[in-house]
């Protein structure tokens, strides 16, 4: 809760700003000295309006010594964030802002001088936080097949943060990352099983300037190896794109994903050459409805994997089981509502350590807690039952806020 509090902290800050119209202002050329600031370079000045002394680092600063509290306006030129404690050592819990970089001439007034150290960072989140949010699994009686990169039958999670670079966390609360660049390029991130058939479950994502769909097989460790092309530009015309498991029957992995035009459901068999086979219709209209697709595994119990979708008008959340014959059965109500107060539905497996598929959420701003909304950025965790459907959700951790998604 304290990271939470600082956060408010640092939000108070922002808006004395605002309020004294000492924001962030286009300050005229010829008076300002903010100007003065070279790129590539964080600045202070001893006045208010980017005047006075100025000074200046492109390193973080752990102590501003002689410059300690002294700081009442500042620009950052740089390309990174950064944050602006109140208090020595980069320590968040006294309050702290979270300076995006600014163009020349822009510069931030500080209502009062107290600024004690200065961290330049990626995404805003590194300013109290690492990186990737703590992501805890206990360790599953049964290896179910998907959700676990590295085989230690513990669901892993796989984070995107909004610097695009792609984060593994093994279930430990640890994190370490596995894509240093580029991945904020992708508009469809999803994993579930084995699909080049070497028993280690690989990554599908789709590029958003060409919309190809690509293979990064998993390596058993939780990296991902060298990328392959497994489906051309035609991916563009397609929407929640959601590896599945093996619906066919045949032990590979297969793919789902809804047509934009149509609303029809459709299944991309994978085949023993890691591509995908000749689609087959398994939803024949009415799939443009929903505004997420769960690959959630057996949660019935048949041995076939069973599907979890939340229709946008109502919020609501069906399961659709497979069936043998390579469909899907008869819907039944899961969750009744307020299923649309969730940003990420992030199937990795059994993380409650039963055997049974769970599922993962991560909130948005329609998120209640006590009456309010506007609680973004909540993992919440609902264990599977033997029907198929989920317990209550348990908040879990108020700190996967600023990031990019999950799988
Ligand atoms: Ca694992
Ligand atoms: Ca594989
Ligand atoms: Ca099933
Ligand atoms: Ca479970």
């Amino acid at each position: 809760m304290r990271n939470r509090f600082n956060r408010g902290m640092a939000t108070l800050v922002g808006l004395a700003l605002a309020g004294t119209g000492l924001a962030t202002v286009n300050a005229a050329p010829a008076a300002a000295s903010s100007y003065d600031c070279p790129a590539g370079y964080f600045c202070g000045w001893t006045g208010k309006s980017a005047n006075g002394s100025m000074w200046k680092t492109n390193k973080s600063v752990a102590d501003l010594g002689s410059w300690d509290n002294k700081i009442r306006s500042y620009t950052n030129r740089t390309k990174s964030i950064a944050c602006v404690y109140e208090d020595k050592n980069y320590v968040p819990w006294g309050g702290y802002w979270a300076q995006a970089p600014n163009k020349s001439g822009e510069w931030n007034g500080d209502p009062v001088a107290t600024t004690s150290s200065i961290k330049f960072v990626r995404t805003e989140r590194e300013c109290s936080q690492p990186a990737y949010p703590r992501w805890f699994s206990q360790t599953s009686p049964k290896a179910l097949g998907f959700g676990d990169m590295n085989g230690d039958r513990r669901a892993d999670m796989i984070i995107r943060d909004k610097a695009g670079r792609l984060w593994f966390a093994p279930g430990n609360g640890t994190g370490r990352l596995i894509g240093s660049s580029g991945w904020n390029g992708m508009n469809a991130l999803t994993r579930h099983g084995d699909f080049n058939g070497d028993g280690r479950e690989d990554l599908i994502a789709r590029e958003a300037s060409t919309g190809k769909l690509w293979l990064y097989p998993g390596t058993g460790t939780g990296s991902l190896g060298a990328r392959k092309l497994i489906g051309s530009s035609s991916w563009k015309s397609m929407n929640h794109i959601t590896a599945f498991g093996d619906l066919t029957g045949d032990r590979r992995s297969d793919l789902i994903a809804v047509e934009k035009a149509t609303g029809k459901l459709w299944l991309y068999p994978g085949t023993s050459t890691g591509k995908l086979g000749a689609r087959k219709l398994i939803g024949s209209s009415g799939w443009n409805r929903m505004n997420a697709l769960v690959g959630m595994g057996d949660v019935t119990g048949d041995g076939r994997p069973d599907l979890y979708a939340r229709e946008a008008s109502t919020g609501k959340l069906w399961l659709y089981p497979g069936t043998s014959a390579g469909k899907l059965g008869t819907r039944k109500l899961v969750g009744s509502s307020g299923w649309n107060a969730m940003a990420n539905l992030i199937p990795v497996g059994d993380f409650s350590g039963d055997g049974r598929p769970d599922l993962a959420a991560v909130t948005n701003k329609k998120y209640v807690i006590g009456g309010h909304s506007g609680h973004l950025g909540w993992l919440v965790s609902y264990r599977g039952r033997d029907t198929g459907s989920l317990m209550a959700g348990e908040r879990t951790d108020g700190e996967w806020w600023g990031l990019n998604g999950f799988c």
